[in-house]
């Protein structure tokens, strides 16, 4: 007997076709895959026109991809699957009682390598603007309250235009990006700029699911962190302007109550219009 390809046989079979040295957990996640990929087919009558356009999207994304734009990932981020992730992977690492910062997606602009800058340093390079902000807190251990030191706060965001740095040939090289090494104290401050809600790439794939599925492409203003410290997790996060607009519907679904923050004007310093204050948390290995 012949089995059709429509048949659910037909989806054992080549699960079955898995060999004897696929890892355990190889196994486990590709089976899950076939089934899932066939099961979504087989339901939605899924044509050869139909999947050769999907296809076709994942390339692009490839060709698109480079070292100033992972395409692919922002296909993932608007369909909510770096979130996914992200609450999973901090699901599995966390047995806490208290809870240590909030993490939030990375992104696709994050970048290694920034400039390593002094405490008291400006991000900010090249941009004539009225929203400076004087940003300061202190790294702790989430458990003990202690501050640690040693931490390294990357930090990066968009400029007033909306672009990150990679994504604008009229900004220097790093610009708005930094690393910051806390002292004993687990302290931080810098300068940088009140950042403005932006649309994520429209040109490419993601745009494309965007627009068919009558999606807008806007994020709410945000500020990207990855810190590090020695014996801790790491935590990547973004935080986000309470004033900000799209807080409801950040088109990639990153946006959590804790993470939002006050900018609040700032009048005893005449560098900086907004004072920002965040504490960060960390939890050991
Ligand atoms: C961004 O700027 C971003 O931070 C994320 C998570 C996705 C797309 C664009
Ligand atoms: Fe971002």
């Amino acid at each position: 007997m012949t089995t059709h390809k429509y048949d659910p046989q037909f989806t054992q079979a080549v699960i079955n076709a898995t060999g004897p040295k696929a890892t355990p957990r190889i196994r486990q996640i590709t089976a899950s895959l076939i089934q899932h990929l066939h099961d979504f087919t087989r339901e939605n009558d899924i044509t050869i026109d139909e999947w050769m356009a999907g296809l076709e999207l994942m390339n692009e994304a490839g060709r698109m991809s480079d070292d100033r734009r992972n395409e692919g990932q922002l296909v993932c981020d608007v369909f909510g699957l770096e979130t996914l992730v992200d609450e999973i992977t901090y699901k599995l690492a966390s047995d806490a009682k208290d809870e240590p910062t909030a993490t939030a997606i990375l992104g696709p602009f994050y970048r290694h390598e920034a400039p390593q800058l002094n405490m008291g340093d400006c991000i900010v390079s090249g941009i004539e603007s009225t929203d400076r902000t004087w940003m300061h807190g202190t790294v702790t251990d989430f458990l003990s309250g202690k501050p640690i030191e040693g931490a390294v706060l990357d930090v990066w965001h968009t400029a007033p235009n909306g672009l990150y740095e990679q994504q604008d040939p009229n900004q220097p090289d790093m610009n708005l990006r930094g690393r910051f090494t806390t002292g004993k104290d687990g302290k931080y401050n810098f300068y940088c700029l009140r950042p403005v809600p932006y649309p994520i790439p429209y040109d490419g794939p993601a745009g494309k699911i965007l627009q068919a599925l009558d999606r807008h492409p806007y994020r709410p203003a945000h500020i990207h962190f990855l810190i590090k410290a020695p014996g801790y997790k790491p935590i990547v996060t973004q935080i986000f302007d309470r004033q900000s607009k799209y807080l409801e519907d950040d088109a990639v679904f990153a946006v959590k109550d804790s993470l939002i923050v006050d900018f609040v004007p700032y009048q005893g310093d005449p560098q900086a219009e907004f004072e920002l204050h965040y504490n960060f948390k960390m939890a050991t290995f």
